[in-house]
């Protein structure tokens, strides 16, 4: 008797500190390729565009031959569209929620940006002069 029930309290003890050990591992992964050359179409490639809500790492990586690149996260609203300011050829971070970002990314760079991240809708775009307008943004999906 007494042996079945340390053996539950192991047990239970045990799924208690799994439960723990996830909580500070959860943190979901999402890879972001940054694409294209000057004056060439660019974009910016995830390898998943919706996640469920709380800690994510976007691991940034600049892919290109010979071109700079950013990445920036971008709360919109659902069916937002982010026009580009076509005298600067950039959007105006001034006017958007930008939650964080990797900037300077030289061909081959890599980055990371730790968010935690609340449901909703989100664009990752690259701010580089022309960048935008040539295809440098995707859009990003938190769900409860
Ligand atoms: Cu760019």
């Amino acid at each position: 008797m007494n042996m079945m029930k340390s053996c539950g309290i192991a047990a239970a003890s045990a799924i208690l500190f799994s439960s723990i050990a996830m909580a500070t591992t959860t943190s979901k992964v999402v890879s972001v390729s940054l694409l294209g050359e000057a004056d060439q179409p660019m974009s910016v490639k995830l390898d998943a565009s919706k996640i469920k809500a709380g800690p994510v790492e976007f691991k940034v990586s600049n892919d290109a031959i010979g071109t700079d690149h950013e990445v920036v996260l971008v709360k919109v609203k659902k069916g937002e569209h982010i026009m580009a300011d076509m005298k600067k050829h950039r959007v105006n971070e001034d006017t958007l929620t930008s939650m964080g970002e990797v900037g300077g990314l030289k061909p081959g760079d890599t980055g990371t940006l730790k968010v935690k991240l609340a449901a909703g809708d989100y664009v990752l775009l690259c701010n580089h002069k022309n960048h935008y307008e040539l295809g440098m943004a995707t859009p990003f999906t938190v769900t409860n």
